[in-house]
């Protein structure tokens, strides 16, 4: 007797899933089925998992091909299991082709085809909601955004689109999903909408998302005139959509817990941030040449801004940018100093001079630091006037941190409204505020303005 093994979720059991377990099942004569542990999924960053252990064991014994089902509870219990039920194939989706070639040394191992298309007859027929997320763009983001989505339940990457077909093409074969050449049959066969597109870019595309129906999660900066924000937002509201800007700091666990500390009352009032944020970027890439759109303040600036609008607000009394340009007049290095009737702010990014990157924020008992990566914040300290007394505080930041954000997105399609303090319509709406005087300032906005080194204005 043939024996094979497989394991996974199977949250919100779907036409992939069955399929898989199908192929299975016919590589053998007797399958086993290891279902996941909430406790497992937790610890592997896997998040959203909407069914519980006893629905996903159910459904999966519903399907009619497992023989025996078993509960997958830790790292490292693939390997006990193939020895302990005398295994001769491991068997798992394509998506995870090469990862588990370790268990070569004990059984078989074949990949199998994951299915491309959850069709939305199979998702009616089940009644159930899954967002099938399409993304425009093929960049470096775009690239981190499918391996994050898999670790969201309740969302299933579905396509790409990318006027340039060849890399959409590219693209799509690589991680095992659809490119789309028309932007039309793009948006007939996904519910909602990824834009990791070039920032000048964003703008239209929400516009035409939103039009078609579709719920969107825009990368940062989501546009770059606050009237474009504040039209988009109204558009999305008055449709009943979501429009999201993906900040990846502003959703993840430990920034959040941060801002909560810092807002709890034990370093005070807060009376100063300070906040840096830089990368050396290669000078012959996009984000240093692109003579419009480029420079340092469009590429970091929401990220420095964040923790500002969030602790001070958006309504400073004053806003002046100090800037040190390339050769080709691109900022290389920003400085945003803002004044509040009692706080001042310097938020900092550059992607030609390299600085410390650090999150200050200080107050009239003590002060709260983060270091570098503090955008991906792991671990921060709260010190007082008693340099001995220093609170430590640190929660887990997983892989790229996309899957925080899609997973704040997807409970806001779902109606669970709980995570929209992270970074609110006004919040975004001043971020895109910012941009736009900035780059008018440069003499790079429709508006024109001088480009003197420094500038004075209202936020
Ligand atoms: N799958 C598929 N087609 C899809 C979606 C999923 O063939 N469209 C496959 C996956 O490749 C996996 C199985 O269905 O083999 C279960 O998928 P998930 O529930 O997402 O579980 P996963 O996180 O892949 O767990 O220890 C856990 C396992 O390593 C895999």
């Amino acid at each position: 007797m043939k024996k094979v093994i497989t394991y996974g979720t199977f949250d919100l059991l779907h036409e992939g899933h069955y399929r898989l377990l199908e192929r299975a099942k016919a590589l053998g004569d007797y399958l086993i089925v290891g279902v996941t542990s909430e406790a497992y999924d937790k610890t592997r960053g896997k998040l959203n998992v909407v069914d519980s252990l006893a629905t996903r064991i159910e459904n999966v014994r519903k399907t009619g091909f497992a023989d025996e089902i078993i509960v997958e509870e830790s790292l490292g219990q693939k390997v006990q299991d193939v020895k302990k039920y005398q295994v001769d194939i491991f068997t798992v989706g394509s998506d995870w082709t090469g990862v588990f070639d370790y268990m070569k040394d004990y059984c078989e191992v074949v990949y199998l085809d994951r299915t491309k298309n959850i069709s939305s007859t199979m998702l009616r027929i089940q009644n159930r909601r899954i967002q099938r997320i399409g993304i425009v763009g093929t960049g470096r983001i775009a690239e981190r955004f499918v391996p994050e989505s898999k670790l969201v339940s309740g969302v299933s990457t579905q396509g790409v689109y990318n006027p340039h077909t060849e890399s959409a093409k590219k693209f799509a074969d690589r991680w095992e999903i659809e490119a789309y050449e028309e932007l039309e049959d793009f948006y007939q066969s996904v519910d909602a909408v990824y834009i990791a597109s070039p920032h000048e870019t964003h703008y239209d595309y929400i516009k035409s998302s939103l039009g078609h129906g579709k719920h969107v999660l825009c990368e940062k900066p989501m546009v770059l005139k606050k009237a474009q924000a504040e039209e988009l937002f109204q558009y999305a509201r008055a449709h009943d959509l979501i429009l999201f800007e993906g900040i990846k700091t502003a959703y993840c666990p430990g920034f959040n817990r941060l801002l909560g500390v810092a807002c709890s009352g034990v370093i005070g009032n807060i009376r100063n941030v300070e906040v840096c944020f830089t990368k050396l970027e290669n000078p012959a890439n996009r984000e240093l040449t692109d003579s419009l759109y480029g420079g340092s303040l469009t590429e970091l600036g929401s990220y420095v801004m964040l923790p500002v609008l969030k602790l001070l607000g958006d309504s400073c009394e004053d806003i002046r940018f100090d800037v040190i340009r390339g050769e080709n007049g691109l900022d290389l290095f920003t400085k945003i100093s803002l004044v509040y009737p009692n706080a001042i702010a310097t938020a900092t990014c550059g992607l030609g001079v390299k600085s410390e990157g650090r999150l200050l924020i200080s107050g009239t008992k003590g002060y709260l630091v983060a270091e570098a990566p503090w955008w991906k914040t792991s671990y921060f300290e709260v010190h007082y006037e008693d340099p001995l007394k220093v609170d430590k505080y640190s929660e887990p930041f997983l892989g790229y941190g996309l899957r925080y954000e899609l997973s704040d997105f997807l409970s806001m399609i779902n109606g669970r409204n709980s995570s929209e303090f992270k970074l609110t319509r006004s919040e975004s709406v001043a971020l895109a505020g910012i941009m736009e005087k900035f780059l008018s300032a440069e003499g790079r906005g429709r508006d024109k303005a001088p480009s003197e080194g420094q500038r004075r204005d209202n936020m």
